[in-house]
């Protein structure tokens, strides 16, 4: 049976420019959904923009647009961003479109109608920078002696009337999730922060606003409009066409995995959880929350005027090294630092060197000594069969560290057999084998040839361009690059396409 992958990133805010950090949740996002496809499964990715809210209302206002004219000028640059990065998501949502507000009014008349939502007055602390609510005892001292956010944001002291949503009621069901399943948040470290922030105690939460316009009206009172991240949430449900039950994209709830940035990891595995207890809706399987860029060691912000747009590094490196890069550099789930040296390093060093260097020998021993033609797999010695038996296996290693969102893991599980096959290619020596046995040479590069395709297919995820003009010159046809095609090897007889260098050296400019 097919099984179902569903897999989201956050809707990204449009009140400014998308950057590296975006990209990043984004990147890791296709490359668990393009893995998926790879492995059979019926995958259905989204990503989207978040588009309500105060923040944007005052973006827009600084711009001297209207809210829906920013937005869409905004959303179509995160789309743009997207594209540029190779992001293979199904669907598209903007929380402003009808389909999106219809959904989100649906799921909270849903939690209204059982009992979970009610009115009264909100006062407290809101920082608008996170739209995020934070209790007296949460601020810390500031730089200049006011209290502020435990993320640093600025917070304004909040008094208007305002829907609550019975949080409270679901601190010992949350406890029992995180307890009974182990696996719904991820990485560990983040998943202790959530526990023992719920066991603090959870107040309830307010869920509307007055004091502004843009947003969804709350259904039966249009003095309200919602919280911003009742709002953004319901995404996940609304892209699915809830909340009509035959909607055909329905199949695909629960959702496999919401990943998102340690920022947001409390709405994703407190009160969307919640919300979906409260409405009688079945729970996403996975929350895992990625780590922190900084740029060259310092804080990506506008005023220290580093941040990175994404499409500049992929004009110099090119795509698939920065993809690369952003997911090899530090375990996945950890904080990382985008450093030029550290890229230039890893593409050198890993992509050219490793990679690019093992295809380029192999194919150009082909070309040259075979007629660029793809030997016949024969016998096997015992070198051979060590070798081949480490391609094998990455199929399923790569599953087990993609089911646990261990996407660097994963990367060195390959670059594991790519070493292995360095070393085998030396000790072999193939160019030397020309001129005593020719036989043992053909079979020799047959082996070197095979295990490049295993790896070029496992790697398709990561780096899909590369991959592809890889498999192509490996005579891999179109249809033999799922995992499951690995298990028949390709007939001999093939002749394959003149190799051509695939991951350049990359040389600072000044040094050329
Ligand atoms: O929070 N390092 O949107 P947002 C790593 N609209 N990841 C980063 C990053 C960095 N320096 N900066 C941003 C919102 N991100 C809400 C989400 S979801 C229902 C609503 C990534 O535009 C990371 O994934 O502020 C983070 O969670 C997300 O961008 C925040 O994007």
């Amino acid at each position: 049976m097919t099984r179902r992958f569903y897999v989201t990133t956050p809707i990204y805010y449009v009140n400014g420019a998308p950057h590296i950090g975006h990209a990043y949740t984004s990147i890791a996002a296709d490359v668990m959904a393009r893995f998926h496809r790879l492995a059979g499964d019926d995958v259905f990715f989204l990503t989207g923009t978040d588009e309500h809210g105060q923040k944007v209302e005052q973006a827009a206002q600084v711009a001297g647009v209207a809210p829906k004219e920013f937005a869409d000028n905004v959303s179509a640059n995160f789309r743009a961003m997207a594209d540029a990065m190779a992001i293979s998501y199904d669907d598209f949502i903007r929380t402003t479109e009808p389909r999106h507000i219809a959904s989100a009014q649906a799921l909270w008349r849903k939690v209204a109608g059982n009992g979970a939502i009610y009115l009264d007055a909100y006062e407290g602390w809101y920082a608008l920078r996170d739209e995020c609510f934070y209790g007296e005892d949460e601020l810390v001292d500031g730089p200049d002696g006011k209290k502020v956010a435990p993320t640093g944001a600025p917070v304004e002291w909040v008094k208007e009337p305002s829907y609550f949503f019975r949080l409270s009621d679901y601190q010992d069901r949350l406890l029992a999730l995180y307890e009974q399943h182990p696996e719904f948040l991820g990485p560990h470290g983040m998943r202790n922060e959530i526990v023992s922030f719920v066991k603090q105690g959870l107040r309830d939460l307010s869920i509307s606003r007055t004091s502004f316009k843009w947003g969804i009206p709350v259904p039966g009172d249009n003095q309200h409009v919602m919280y911003v991240w009742f709002d953004a949430l319901a995404n996940y449900l609304s892209a699915l066409g809830y909340p009509d039950p035959d909607a055909p994209r329905m199949a695909f709830w629960p959702a496999s995995l919401h990943l998102v940035g340690k920022d947001i990891a409390r709405f994703h595995a407190i009160y969307w959880p919640a919300f979906l207890m409260a409405a009688g809706i079945e729970l996403p399987k996975k929350v895992f929350a990625n780590g922190w860029w900084t740029i060259e060691g310092q804080k990506m912000s506008k005023s220290l005027g580093n941040v990175v747009d994404p499409r500049e590094l992929v004009a110099e490196f090119g795509l698939d090294a920065v993809r690369f890069f952003v997911l090899r550099e530090v375990p996945f789930g950890g904080d990382s630092d985008l450093s030029r040296k550290a890229l230039i390093m890893r593409n050198n060093v890993e992509l050219a060197n490793d990679l690019g260097n093992l295809a380029q020998r192999t194919l150009s021993l082909v070309a040259r000594n075979c007629g660029g033609i793809l030997p016949e797999r024969r016998s096997l010695t015992e070198d051979d069969q060590k070798l081949l038996g480490q391609v094998t296996v990455l199929p399923q290693l790569l599953a087990a560290q993609f089911e646990r969102c261990a996407l660097t893991d994963a990367l060195e599980d390959v670059w594991k057999v790519i070493r292995a096959c360095n070393a085998y290619i030396d000790h072999q020596a193939p160019w030397a084998l020309r001129k005593t046995d020719v036989e043992r040479m053909a079979d020799v590069l047959r082996v070197l040839l095979d295990a490049l395709r295993g790896i070029a297919t496992m790697l398709q995820p990561f780096m899909p361009h590369s991959m592809a003009r890889m498999l192509d010159q490996l005579g891999v046809a179109e249809d033999e690059r799922t995992f499951a095609a690995l298990e028949t090897p390709l007939p001999g007889g093939r002749q394959l396409p003149p190799p051509q260098g695939i991951f350049p050296r990359y040389v600072e400019p000044e040094q050329v």
